[in-house]
């Protein structure tokens, strides 16, 4: 029997209905033509992208993230950017909540820990976003003038499939966060 294909993972956020319905009529108004609009299904926050990896890693990435401690907490995306290296449009937070940075610390930890690199070309300074558009060409952004944003109560193993327009997302566990106040 041959080797099994890798499999291309990461952690992410996912918008509840409303905040991607919202993020996917902003892309809508802010991209230009020519650009490729990221359905409202696949809008995320990635968390770490991890790449490759046989799928019996798969388990042991899910073993890790269920040993994440995070609290749930509400996500406010209020600041607009464009990377114009990859022609992405993306809305981000001026500030990281608290709450986002200890997961991402509390998760690269079990990753590093584990022996898995995260692969991050944000850059040394991380940078969390929801890439609402790729392939556009923009010469400026207006301010968004209403934050759009949701509660974050859980994050979730994605396996990207690759096709030739676009990737689809397919979700192979879910991590709850803990309300904060609960025991
Ligand atoms: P992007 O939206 O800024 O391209 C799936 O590819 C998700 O992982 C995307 O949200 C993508 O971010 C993110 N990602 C981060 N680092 C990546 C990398 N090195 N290669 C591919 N995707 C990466």
């Amino acid at each position: 029997m041959g080797d099994l294909p890798p499999r291309r993972v990461f952690f992410a956020l996912w918008p509840g209905d409303e905040a991607a319905a919202h993020l996917a009529a902003l892309a809508h108004n802010l991209a230009g033509r020519g650009s490729r609009l990221i359905p409202a299904e696949s809008l995320h926050m990635t968390l770490a992208f991890i790449g490759a990896v046989t799928s019996a890693r798969i388990g042991q990435l899910e073993s890790l993230a269920a040993e994440v401690s995070g609290e749930a907490f509400d996500l406010r995306l209020d600041r607009l950017g464009f990377w114009p290296q990859r022609g992405i449009v993306w809305a981000g937070c001026r500030q990281s909540p608290e709450p986002l940075k200890c997961l991402f610390k509390s998760l690269a930890d079990g990753l590093s820990g584990a022996g898995f690199a995260i692969d991050d070309r944000t850059g040394p300074v991380r940078v969390p976003h929801v890439s609402l558009a790729r392939h556009a060409r923009c010469r400026s952004l207006p301010r968004l003038g209403t934050p759009i944003g949701w509660h974050v109560s859980e994050f979730a193993l994605i396996e990207s499939h690759l096709h030739p327009t676009a990737a689809r997302y397919e979700t192979l566990a879910v991590f709850p966060l803990q309300d904060a106040g609960a025991e």
